[in-house]
């Protein structure tokens, strides 16, 4: 169906599902010799007030922090990737990940061809409170705990719970047949990466079948809801802006 136009890509006002088969690459200054993969964007004109990419880097590539002094969040999905931060020389490989905060200068050198799933974010300061640190982990090694009780349903804190950041980038895996609890609405946004499995993803009034390598956006208030289906697990990489008083938003995304 693909060349009679169809796809399960979908924009509407409070969310938007983009799926392989519309991934469109381009380039980066930040990111010479890298192929991005641009999938939320305040461009967009719904409202998204982060950047959620992939950037598909060929062995040897290098990246820079970003020109605008952006806050940076990255997850290795696959290959190895040299980061150098602050005096500090660590390889990443799947499933690491690290966090780099607004305006810290950093390099990432791809080892072998990588694919990096990022955010990034202008960085909203709160009186009185410090700025984050340079933060490193791995997702496979993090235990996670149970969503709200359920066994079959674990989320994993990719970043501390902690004023001084103002989003969470989490992982949330849901075991078949799991469903998160309720349908939810909140004021936060979300950006997505389903990483493993398959499952049904409700927003607003309709519901998607999504699968590993799609991308969601999730607005301010858009009603959310996931089942997974099939027979193993499924996972997804969740960014969401927190910890910051909703009015300092202020409508067309700056604050
Ligand atoms: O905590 C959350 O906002 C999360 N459960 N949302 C989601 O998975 N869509
Ligand atoms: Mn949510």
């Amino acid at each position: 169906m693909k060349h009679l136009g169809s796809t399960r890509s979908a924009l509407r006002e409070a969310h938007a599902v983009i799926t392989p088969e519309t991934f469109v690459r381009t380039g980066l200054a930040e990111w010479p010799g890298s192929a991005v993969i641009l999938h939320i964007a305040p461009v967009m004109g719904l409202g998204a007030r982060f950047v959620q990419f992939t950037a598909e880097m060929p062995a040897g590539a290098q990246a820079r922090e970003s020109a605008h002094g952006y806050q940076r969040f990255v997850f290795v999905l696959s290959g190895e990737v040299d980061v150098q931060v602050e005096g500090e020389a660590r390889t990443l490989r799947g499933s690491d990940h690290v966090f780099f905060p607004a305006g810290v200068a950093h390099t990432l050198t791809a080892r072998e061809a990588t694919r990096l799933a990022v955010f990034e974010k202008p960085y909203e300061a709160a009186p009185g409170v410090d700025a984050p640190p340079v933060c490193w982990g791995n997702e496979r090694q993090n235990p996670g705990t149970p969503f709200e009780g359920d066994e079959g349903l674990i989320a994993r804190r990719l970043l501390p719970d902690d004023p001084r950041f103002d989003f969470m980038m989490s992982t949330m895996s849901f075991a078949p047949g799991a469903t998160l609890p309720y349908p939810e609405i909140h004021y936060m946004e979300h950006g997505l990466l389903m990483l493993e499995g398959e499952g049904l993803y409700k927003l607003q009034e309709a519901y998607y079948p999504v699968t590993s390598g799609d991308v969601i956006w999730m607005g301010a208030h858009c009603p959310q809801w996931y089942g997974a289906l099939g027979k193993v697990w499924s996972k997804y990489l969740l960014f969401k802006d927190m910890n910051r008083h909703p009015l300092t938003v202020l409508p067309g995304g700056t604050r």
